[in-house]
């Protein structure tokens, strides 16, 4: 009997003797991912796995102002990658390589290309990433795109799952501060939704400055497949959160201002904000129809209030709503009050009416439950169950949605079922799979603003708190606190069986398409890899491989001043096999993960000796794995 028999047949023995098996079911259905099913239901409110077991789920996490996208464990919530994005990256080179920058500057609309030009760059350096979400084939995870949005520049990138690389990044036109941001759940993504935040003049070259009455905001459906801008809608107040139903037919956007104020004590003026619908088909007919402005090349229709047609309402909501979140019922979508106690669940199928009958926009809210103080976004589980973070109660609330219901017309019930202290200061959660059709109601991560008094003081500065809060059972229990950077805002928890990314690059990938076609135009097959030194004029191209322990190259000569442009690719062919590139005191540096290519193009203004060395730990002979470039001095 083999090893891995016997572990198998052990653990279907002890997996049936109760929870202290877990650790045991959970490593062996790590093996491979080819045992996905044995993990048990049971394993929830087990969170410290062994060394050596897996995880059962991948959480997608944003890191708000630092760029990034992460990648952690859930239940462990260890941290397993950083995928860079919005911002540079020293270790991969992103934001420096030549196949990142095509990325970071393609979508980019031409005036901001001026503008950078202007200030001395090719593209922005940081970003605001906050709400990262994958693609949905019915209703359900289909792990081919991660989508995610920049508020600090209005941008929106998509993340290959396959590789866990950003391959598009684009800068949406005529909108301001891309925050809330879902892709389509049915019948699949298709559209990715994205809110302009903040209010501007539509045409905003300086003739209209500070007359807010003639600002407006957009909404934004762009095409996830092609990632250009398929529509946009001109709302009436700004955009906040946005979320879409299970049916595909409406998508929501809370709105905090919809005084259109300019200060804290306009914009919470009102008793009522409102939460806009959109009407996908409507929408999509009038853009089919030709009745849209086009815009900096977006086709524009009018959804202000009060604009003729089907394709917007407004459904007051109490002030300043946050949150939009769509249960697993396909039915409810829950906006979250901030600062207003409560949450307003919508009733999809009475929105139809809205538009068919142009009934009381009220008419289709079914419930309205005072939760606590600061409600700013909603989680779910299977059972019918609703999970709210409370902002300033510093609480989670779980409650039962049918309840909420049936106290708002006019029974005797409580909708609540439990309280949860979290440390400090919640703003989103989410549960496992709780953003789709497959919702488990195992975890549910509490992402808080502030972790004050929680961990070992590291100066003013302090980390975020994220944890973990089983929620398997009646009451919920936190069981783990988890320090992060800035800035945990949002993430998801998707079950790994909907993931599976590769282990090595394919040679041909898209990723280095321009490298690939410029070394066909010099001549070199990187598929039957030849190291290869091309001058063209005073921009000299070097190709070279990597395999551990050695660069091809054991050196390569440049004059000063050439542009010089290396490209390496990596030939190893085994998993965790990434080498780097580091050309000391050039500031360059990226990885070249097994059977990648990478280029990076720099001015070789420094004569003499300069060596270049795997930055990446590679062999027992990694410090030897290094390069000299020689650059001639102009004068000689
Ligand atoms: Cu998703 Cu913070 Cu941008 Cu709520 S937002 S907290
Ligand atoms: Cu190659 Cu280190």
């Amino acid at each position: 009997m083999t090893e891995e028999v016997k572990k198998g047949l052990s653990m279907t023995r002890r997996g049936m003797l109760g929870a202290t098996a877990t650790g045991a079911v959970l490593a062996t259905a790590g093996v491979g991912g080819s045992m996905l099913t044995a993990t048990p239901a049971k394993a929830a409110g087990k969170y410290a796995l062994e060394p050596g077991e897996l995880d059962e789920y991948y959480g997608f996490w944003s890191s708000g102002q630092t760029g990034e996208l992460r990648i952690l464990g859930v239940p462990s919530m260890r941290e397993l990658m950083r995928v860079p994005v919005f911002n540079r990256c020293s270790a991969t080179g992103w934001g420096q390589t030549n196949e990142s920058l095509k990325i970071l500057t393609e979508g980019l609309l031409p005036e901001t290309k001026e503008f950078l030009a202007a200030n001395g760059k090719v593209t922005y350096e940081n970003g605001d990433l906050h709400h990262p979400h994958m693609s949905f084939t019915e209703g359900t995870y289909d792990g081919r795109y991660l989508f995610m949005n920049d508020k600090a520049n209005t941008r929106v990138a998509r993340v290959r799952c396959d590789v866990m690389k950003c391959d598009k990044i684009i800068e949406i036109p005529n909108a301001k501060d891309i925050h809330g941001l879902r892709p389509q759940k049915f019948p699949r993504t298709g559209y990715v939704f994205a809110n302009g935040e903040h209010e501007a003049p539509l045409i905003n070259d300086g003739k209209i400055l500070d007359e807010p009455d003639k600002y407006v905001n957009v909404f934004t459906a762009i095409d996830g497949d092609t990632m250009e801008v398929a529509w946009q809608v001109t709302v009436s107040g700004n955009l906040d959160n946005t979320d879409c139903d299970y049916l595909g037919k409406y998508a929501f956007s809370s709105s905090y201002n919809s005084e259109m104020g300019m200060n804290l004590a306009e914009m919470t003026a009102s008793e009522m904000d409102h939460v806009v619908v959109f009407n996908i088909k409507a929408i999509e007919a009038a853009i089919e129809a030709g009745e849209y402005q086009e815009l900096n090349g977006a086709k524009i229709v009018d959804g202000r209030k009060g604009a003729k047609g089907n394709l917007t309402r407004y459904i007051p909501i109490p002030n300043s709503p946050h949150g939009v979140n769509a249960a697993p019922d396909k039915k409810h979508i829950m906006i979250n009050g901030k600062l207003s106690p409560t949450v307003s669940v919508i009733d999809v199928d009475k929105v139809d009416a809205l538009f068919s009958e142009n009934a009381d926009p009220r008419s289709a809210v079914v419930a309205e439950p005072q939760l606590g103080l600061g409600p700013l976004h909603t989680a779910f589980d299977n059972k019918g169950n609703a999970y709210t973070t409370l902002f300033l109660d510093s609480q989670v609330v779980k409650w039962d949605i049918q309840k909420a219901i049936d106290a708002y017309a006019g029974k005797d019930v409580d909708p609540i079922l439990d309280k949860v202290d979290v440390q400090y200061q919640p703003g989103h959660n989410s549960t496992s799979m709780g953003e789709t059709l497959d919702a488990d109601g195992k975890w549910l991560v509490s992402m808080n603003k502030f972790s004050k008094d929680r961990f070992l003081n590291v100066g003013p500065l302090k980390p975020e708190n994220e944890q973990l809060i089983d929620i398997s059972g009646d009451k919920m229990k936190v069981v783990h606190d988890g320090p992060t950077f800035a800035e945990p805002h949002d993430s998801i928890i998707v079950h790994r069986s909907k993931v599976s990314p590769a282990e090595t690059w394919q040679r041909n990938d898209p990723m280095w398409d321009d490298a690939r076609a410029q070394a066909e135009a010099d001549g070199v097959d990187l598929d039957d890899y030849q190291d290869t030194i091309i001058r063209d004029g005073n921009k000299v191209r070097v190709y070279m491989s990597s395999q551990a322990p050695n660069f091809s190259l054991e050196k390569f000569t440049v004059k000063q001043g050439d542009e010089v442009t290396v490209f390496v690719t990596n030939l190893d062919d085994i998993d965790d096999l990434t080498h780097g590139f580091c050309m000391a005191n050039f500031g360059i540096a990226m990885e070249i993960g097994p059977q990648a290519t990478s280029s990076v193009t720099f001015i070789a203004e420094r004569p003499g000796v300069h060596w270049f060395y795997c930055q990446w730990f590679c062999h027992a002979l990694h410090m030897e794995m290094r390069g000299r470039m020689l650059v001639e001095p102009r004068e000689m």
